[in-house]
């Protein structure tokens, strides 16, 4: 941090810095504002990509610092979820499914929000969290809360259009045993509605009220408010479509497999194929892809603006000076990028996810090309909240990056998906897949970001990159053998 920012450092973090950091009065500790949302991959203006209609975002990392090679431990909802949010790493069998529940997974661990409740916080949950709302309900100060869908009888998925209800009631009548709430519709739609007809505009409404309420308060909160969007089905009202022309929309620039991929990179984009209109199996027609290409923008420029309403409320309300904002993606996202669409893969463009940390005094729109993880991050707020960390975290603090966005970091993350398991560092992404029965490694790619970063090239198996694949196997084998002796308290 250059000198003339020393002076921004507010008292509560250099009595973090310089003292036993239990020593700070409870109600000196900093709120947290913790904002998840589904599905986003880190296509944001803010990390460059200025065709997209973020200005919330934005707007929040010129205040805070963009982690921008910041990754996932699994990308997929629930793994990913349970893993940040206890700050431990996935194994074979640990943190796996988009269904994964932390506490059957490692049961007994102390996770980031039970942890800060634990210190006098009052911690609440709204929204899509934990991908179990009654996963951890000791986490909470009072019950985890979510709106309804516009049309609960049609299940969680959120249709408002009169034509989706109707595609809807056709697939049910060619499918006369399947429920309602389990069919579901289009996978788009973009009705001329207001933001609070889906499920993320009321879920701002009621974030801005526990805010006002929250604020009242002697003692700190950590609220976490869990976005759905952009996830599929990618229903947003017309005025955000209206945004991006399918004439100028960016389209995926490899939507192709990678010259040498092994078939375990690849899979058939199962989730979206559960849509109505999508077909079971080969591409979408051109056109279907640039209606999920806008869609998904869509989606993301609607969340923005629920985002905006919540630090603007923070702002009327002057808690923005002793209040920390993260803002965190579960995973990335494909845009067809290699033929995939949605997540589950051991790519970039499903590992890579957003984080932005706006923290009063200490941030002021910093970014870093470090390598950091989300296990990263419940070791950071201990920091910066002045709590001791707790002894079984994976990960390492943000908080030198922060003060110094060049400062030496990790040389490497990990990340899995399934049997896949990938290493990344500065230059390369390494990943291997393993025989659980042989322990053999079946399959493997390697990606040299400095010639490839799009990885179109897999030279896992070119005589040039042997030594570098052997070392990285290594690496790999190495953390596999740590993350699968780690055993839950119980
Ligand atoms: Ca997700």
């Amino acid at each position: 941090m250059p000198l003339r920012l020393l002076w921004l450092i507010p008292l509560f973090v250099l009595a973090i810095l310089s003292c036993n950091p239990t020593g700070q009065d409870q109600q000196d500790r900093p709120n947290i504002l913790f904002i998840a949302v589904d599905d986003l991959r880190p296509e944001l203006n803010c990390y460059g990509k200025s065709h997209i209609h973020s200005p919330n975002i934005d707007h929040l990392a010129a205040r805070g610092i963009l982690f921008n090679r910041n990754y996932c431990q699994v990308p997929v909802c629930g793994a990913s979820r349970a893993s940040l949010l206890s700050g431990v790493r996935p194994t074979s069998s640990r943190f796996v499914d988009y269904s994964t529940r932390l506490e059957e997974d490692f049961p007994g661990v102390v996770s980031l929000p039970e942890y800060f409740k634990s210190h006098g916080y009052t911690t609440v949950s709204r929204g899509k969290v934990f991908h179990h709302a009654n996963d951890q309900p000791d986490a909470w100060s009072e019950p985890p809360w979510s709106p309804a869908p516009v049309n609960p009888e049609y299940g969680w998925f959120d249709y408002a259009d009169s034509n989706s209800l109707a595609i809807i009631r056709q697939i049910q009548s060619a499918n006369p045993d399947a429920k309602n709430t389990a069919i579901r519709g289009p996978a788009f739609e973009f009705p001329d509605v207001a933001d609070t007809v889906y499920k993320d505009g009321k879920l701002a409404q009621k974030g801005m009220e526990d805010l006002e309420r929250l604020a009242k308060q002697n003692n700190p909160f950590f609220l976490a408010i869990g976005f759905w969007k952009p996830h599929l089905p990618f229903n947003a009202p017309r005025k955000y479509w209206d945004m991006y022309s399918g004439d100028h929309l960016e389209m995926s620039p490899n939507p192709y497999i990678p010259e040498n991929a092994p078939k375990q990179a690849i899979h058939n984009s199962g989730e979206l194929r559960n849509y109505g209109l999508i077909p079971k199996s080969g591409p979408v027609s051109r056109d279907t892809a640039r209606l999920l290409t806008q869609g998904y923008y869509a989606c993301i420029s609607y969340t923005d603006a629920q985002i905006g309403k919540l630090l603007d409320m923070l702002d009327s309300l002057k808690l923005r000076e002793n209040t920390i904002v993260v803002l965190w993606g579960d995973h990335g996202w494909n845009l067809e990028d290699h033929t995939l669409w949605c997540k589950h893969a051991n790519f970039e463009t499903s590992m890579r996810a957003p984080l932005i940390i706006s923290a009063p005094g200490l941030t002021h729109g910093q970014m870093t090309n470090a390598l950091t993880e989300f296990i990263d991050i419940y070791p950071t707020l201990c920091e910066l909240a002045g709590l001791e960390k707790p002894d079984h975290l994976d990960g390492t603090s943000l908080l030198p990056l922060i003060t110094n966005p060049q400062e030496p970091f990790k040389d490497a993350i990990y990340s899995r998906f399934h049997r896949g398991e990938s290493i990344k560092t500065k230059d390369y992404v390494y990943t291997e897949w393993i025989d659980p029965k042989q322990s053999e490694i079946v399959a493997r790619m390697l990606y040299d970001h400095r010639t490839d970063s799009l990885e179109n090239y897999n030279v896992a198996e070119d005589p040039r990159y042997s030594e570098i694949t052997m070392h990285l196997s290594k690496q790999l084998e190495e953390r596999r053998r740590k993350s699968e002796a780690k055993r839950a308290p119980e």
